[in-house]
């Protein structure tokens, strides 16, 4: 039993019978002497109204949820630290940025945004990506997306845009789903999301891992410096193993075979010591590069390419720590764009103030009390204190009579408070000259805002062929489960400013006409494509973060097994034995070997390569195995690398595998194999848009 189960959170011991066993208390510390059964009168009589210890727990039971959030509901975190570097002070006065090689604590949470928060993993879905910095000088909140635009140009859209996503209001469905009526019935109709909808349809957001997302800040923020010299920055994360996704048919089948898949590989990959990894990026630049540029730094849908202003890493994030309670930590953090320290600073984008009142305000309805920061996973690190007070379960017990300021109670011998200092104190930048054209009170949007096209048009021609063949099957299926067909039709109309091509083989997918073009407010451009927009230009050949599932069944080769896992090891992946029986096999030498999954319950979407190995009688049972011919199909359709022994190539064969790059047989060759994916294959397999 881990030591600090035996202490309440207040972190008493309580009194122990033995070493072992703490005494069972109510929450009002009496002691408990039957925890099996409630009091009754009698034998077999009515249970007593009297039971407090019945009714306490089952009072507190009733409570233990609290509101989902209402978007990002379902999500993971982790705990880890923020390493600098080199010092930013030259252009940022905030204490993060100050020291190379000092580290400060993070607490990490990734989310999917539409589905609640029992909904699955691997739904089509944006990925939260919040990162929590607690610096000397208070939390730093970095909320970002795994996308570095946003749907919508100005928070008033947003209640309108989740309400489209999330479930329809009469039917409560779909879940965790965006193919469905009402969101394309909005999107339709905001053509400012077209290039979110072009990221929303590619590959990222059917991501194979957490661990192989980036992270974006997306709207522009500034830094100060202690001059009180601003430089504008956009903040991205780039991870460690390189981007990494599934194919949508892997995806569909992750729901079924895993609804924890980014979950339990993101606990499970820092149980291991295989830390998550991303670095700190900035893209820094004046205001004169910004007037510059053809779109609208302020605008949340547009990016700035990497070719335009390279991305400078400044740092490391590393999660190491795993939360030791779910609800405690997870669920109960608040994140908020608004909590940010001296050195860092807000822009005019529409969207970020719109969302700088709207987290504190949703903390307050979650998690029940405006004393949610004293909760320790949102308590900063450093000292804080004013005079603030009072509020549903306030855990302070303030001292004295100071609760006011100014006041002069030192003059009289007590504890005065805390005072304001205007020298450490957060000041707000000054020369924004944004404000300066500010004028007549205006509900309008900016006419820089106006080009809705370009860059989706930019996004899409970054793409290589296949993916953007994977661009053109999303929109298909998505739109196919839209039943208004004015939408569908709407969507195309809008699509033929992106790309005339990709417009043409959306109507095709879905069997109809290709409608009139819609108008654009704005000429759309033809931007040099940006290779850094592509997954499968930035992947990396990496058996590291990878997993490979090797079949066994009574008979395998116990050499050639043992080989091939010291091979994987060797070169930085994992794997896992699946066998009939999850009690295990009986290999080639009458060694048993346990499985670390049932075939049933381990199909080959749950890995990133997979290697067949059978003796030939065992190869000729698999033969009427559905599940066996299943594993290997997938993992052929998932365009993943296959290894076999020749006694297994008929299970191969009769699922339909053709030679390629990918298809080895057990070697170095395959390991190598293994830490990649074979997009050219895709066209074997199955028809693209
Ligand atoms: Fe938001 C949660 C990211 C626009 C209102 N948002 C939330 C979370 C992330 C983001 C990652 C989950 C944090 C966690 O793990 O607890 N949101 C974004 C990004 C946006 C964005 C990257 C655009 C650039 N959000 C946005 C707007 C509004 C909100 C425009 C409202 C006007 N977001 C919320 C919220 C949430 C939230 C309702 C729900 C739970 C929470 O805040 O704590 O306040």
């Amino acid at each position: 039993m881990k030591k600090a189960n035996n202490k309440t959170p207040g972190g008493e011991t309580h009194q122990t019978t033995d070493e072992q066993h703490p005494v069972l208390t109510t929450n009002q510390g009496i002691h408990v002497s039957d925890n099996q059964n409630s009091l009754k009168a009698g034998q077999r009589g009515p249970v007593l109204l009297e039971d407090f210890m019945l009714r306490e727990k089952i009072f507190h039971f009733d409570h233990e949820r609290i509101p989902e959030r209402i978007v990002h509901a379902r999500g993971s975190a982790a705990h880890g630290y923020f390493e600098l570097y080199e010092s930013l002070s030259d252009i940022t006065k905030a204490d993060l940025f100050q020291r190379a090689g000092e580290k400060i604590p993070v607490f990490t949470r990734f989310s999917t945004v539409a589905g609640g928060a029992g909904s699955v993993d691997t739904p089509r879905d944006v990925r939260g990506f919040a990162v929590k910095f607690y610096t000397k000088e208070g939390n730093w909140d970095l909320v970002g997306n795994n996308i570095p635009v946003f749907f919508i140009q100005d928070a008033i859209k947003f209640p309108d845009l989740i309400h489209a996503v999330k479930m329809e209001a009469d039917k409560g469905y779909p879940q965790a789903a965006s193919a469905h009526d009402t969101f394309w019935d909005f999107i339709s109709l905001m053509p400012e999301s077209t290039h979110m909808i072009m990221w929303a349809m590619s590959d990222r957001t059917i991501p194979r891992s957490l661990r192989t997302i980036e992270g974006f800040g997306i709207h522009t923020f500034r830094l100060v410096n202690e001059n009180g010299k601003s430089t504008f920055v956009k903040f991205h994360w780039k991870p460690r193993l390189g981007l990494q996704s599934t194919v949508w048919d892997e995806a569909l089948k992750l729901q079924a075979a895993d609804n924890d898949y980014h979950r339990r590989d993101l606990f499970e990959s820092i149980e291991m010591g295989d830390y998550p990894e991303w670095e700190l990026g900035m893209q820094l630049f004046d205001q004169q590069t910004a007037d510059a540029l053809p779109y609208d730094v302020l605008d949340s849908t547009k990016l700035i390419p990497e070719e335009v202003i390279p991305v400078k890493i400044v740092g490391r994030m590393v999660l190491d720590r795993n939360p030791d309670n779910f609800f405690a930590e997870t669920e109960q953090v608040a994140y908020c764009p608004a909590n940010i320290v001296p050195g860092i600073d807000f822009t005019n984008d529409p969207l970020l103030q719109g969302r700088l009142f709207s987290y504190l305000d949703t903390q307050k309805s979650r998690l029940g009390t405006a004393n949610f920061h004293q909760l320790p996973i949102n308590a900063p690190k450093c000292p804080y204190m004013n005079m603030q007070r009072d509020g549903m379960m306030q855990t302070n017990v303030f001292k004295g009579r100071a609760n006011y300021e100014p006041n002069s109670l030192d003059m009289a011998g007590e504890e005065s408070g805390p005072r304001e200092c205007p020298v450490t104190g957060f000041t707000s930048f000054k020369g924004r000259p944004e404000m300066e054209e500010q004028g007549d009170r205006l509900r309008i949007r900016p006419e820089s805002f106006a080009d809705h096209y370009s860059q989706a048009r930019l996004f899409f021609r970054s793409q290589t062929e296949n993916e953007q063949a994977h661009i053109a099957s999303a929109l298909v299926f998505e739109l196919s489960k839209v039943v208004l067909e004015h939408v569908q039709l709407r969507v195309i109309a809008n699509l033929r400013n992106v790309s005339e091509d990709l417009a043409a083989r959306v109507a095709d997918g879905l069997g109809v006409e290709l409608p009139a073009k819609s108008p654009s407010a704005a000429p759309v451009q033809d931007f040099d494509a940006s290779p850094a927009l592509s997954i499968q230009q930035n992947m990396k050949a990496t058996l590291k973060g990878r997993c490979v599932g090797i079949l066994i069944a009574d008979g395998s080769d116990a050499d050639m097994i043992g080989k091939l896992q010291e091979e994987i090891e060797k070169a930085g992946g994992t794997s896992k034995l699946v066998a009939p029986k999850v009690g295990g096999v009986m290999l080639s030498d009458n060694t048993k070997v346990k499985a670390d999954g049932q075939l049933m319950g381990s199909p080959s979407q749950i890995f990133d390569a997979v290697a067949v190995i059978l003796s030939a009688d065992a190869a000729t049972k698999m033969l009427k195995e559905a599940a066996a011919i299943q594993w290997v199909m997938d993992a052929f359709g998932h365009l993943k690398a296959i290894g076999y022994n020749s006694d297994a190539k008929p299970l191969l064969d009769k699922a339909n595998v053709v030679e390629d790059e990918g298809i080895k047989e057990i070697s170095r060759q395959f390991v190598k194999a293994a830490s990649t994916r074979f997009f050219e294959r895709e066209p074997s397999v199955r028809t693209l848009a």
